[in-house]
């Protein structure tokens, strides 16, 4: 199972299309008109993005735009065997929100439908052949060939629980969708009292953390707040040259959390491998976070987060580089989350909570 396409609820699916090519550069698909929805289409890599707004108040856009802000609907999953696939997930009690459907050309199928995740939220399975490999919904024109991308993939995307709902939350996707537990993190600092617990499918590469607040104060209560419930925080893309991505989405007008400076004294102060060279001076200036493991120092996790992106602050993107190293001839990829940035990284988090505070006085 990957991660094959996230649809996002927008008020304006043009606009937002247009905002996404400017500013993070991802290139338009094409459109897809009903009588009642819109819906555009970007990608870049293997990403793609679905985003959908209202042309009449019978849109189901509608009803989801007058309960909660714009932000992701469904997080599509791709699978290699979808009928059995469903039979098995049927029989977990998964419910299905809209049946299989079929799509032909060429002699190829695509194959999708889709099923009811935790409150609300959506998970459409597609299975593809062939050339129709990214096609993502009839009526899409053909896909241009790839260019040769900086960012590659979905690495993770977390959803946000209410307090008191991780326990169930994780066992619905474990028992229904035959995810697994991988890390779970305990996290406690002045605004960001949060238990967060990482979901990995078994087969394939998708990564699905979900975390619930553990004080009033939490960033994710006041995400969930905003968010008029539970939903998806945010969305990590991985990239194979961060300072590159980061440098080049700056120059188109992106703005990021920032870092204080004492982060990066204290990490060199950490650092005691004086031998691999690291230029600290560029993560400074791009304000890129680093973390690694004391056994392998090279293979860094570096991240970096934006502002939320949407009118409300509950939605937002990071982008993550996990370098590799080789370890008795084997090729180790960065693991984790970042955890030893957590502290500087809620601390950021809480300043623009508290800007934010002060604004709305
Ligand atoms: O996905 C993660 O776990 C990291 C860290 O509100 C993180 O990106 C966790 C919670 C959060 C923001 C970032
Ligand atoms: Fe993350």
């Amino acid at each position: 199972m990957e991660f094959d396409h996230i649809h996002f609820y927008v008020q304006d699916a043009k606009r937002t299309r247009d905002w996404f090519i400017h500013s993070l550069g991802f290139q338009g698909i094409g459109s897809q008109n009903l009588t009642h929805t819109q819906t555009e289409i970007v990608y870049q890599g293997s990403v793609y993005f679905l985003f959908s707004s209202p042309l009449t108040v019978e849109s189901p856009v509608t009803q989801f735009l007058q309960l909660h802000p714009p932000g992701v609907v469904d997080v599509a999953f791709q699978v290699q065997d979808l009928e059995l696939r469903v039979e098995q997930l049927l029989k977990q009690g998964v419910r299905v929100i809209s049946p299989l459907q079929f799509y032909h050309d060429h002699g190829e199928t695509l194959k999708w439908l889709t099923l009811e995740g935790w409150q609300g939220l959506r998970h459409t399975l597609v299975e593809q052949t062939g050339s129709l490999t990214g096609k993502l919904l009839p009526g899409f024109p053909d896909l241009l060939p790839l260019s040769s991308p900086t960012l590659l993939a979905i690495d993770h995307v977390v959803l946000n629980v209410k307090s008191g709902d991780l326990k169930t939350a994780i066992s619905g996707y474990q028992n229904q969708f035959g995810f697994q537990p991988k890390q779970s993190f305990d996290i406690q600092t002045e605004r960001s009292g949060l238990q967060s617990q990482v979901l990995i499918h078994p087969q394939g590469q998708v990564q699905f953390p979900i975390n619930e607040p553990t004080s009033a104060n939490s960033q994710i209560q006041e995400f969930l707040d905003l968010n008029q419930g539970s939903g998806i925080q945010h969305l990590a893309l991985k990239t194979s040259n961060l300072v590159q991505q980061v440098k080049e989405l700056r120059q188109r007008g992106l703005s990021f959390l920032s870092v204080p400076d004492e982060y990066y004294l204290e990490l060199q102060n950490r650092w005691h491998h004086q031998s691999l060279f690291i230029d600290w001076e560029q993560l400074k200036t791009h304000q890129i976070l680093v973390d690694w493991e004391a056994l392998t120092p090279e293979a860094m996790l570096l991240q970096i987060f934006t502002q939320p992106i949407f009118e409300k602050p509950t939605f937002f993107f990071e982008f993550i580089e996990r370098k590799t190293c080789a370890i008795q001839g084997q090729l180790r990829q960065a693991q984790g989350f970042g955890e030893g940035n957590f502290r500087a990284l809620f601390e950021a988090i809480e300043r623009e909570q508290i800007k934010r505070g002060s604004q709305m006085i």
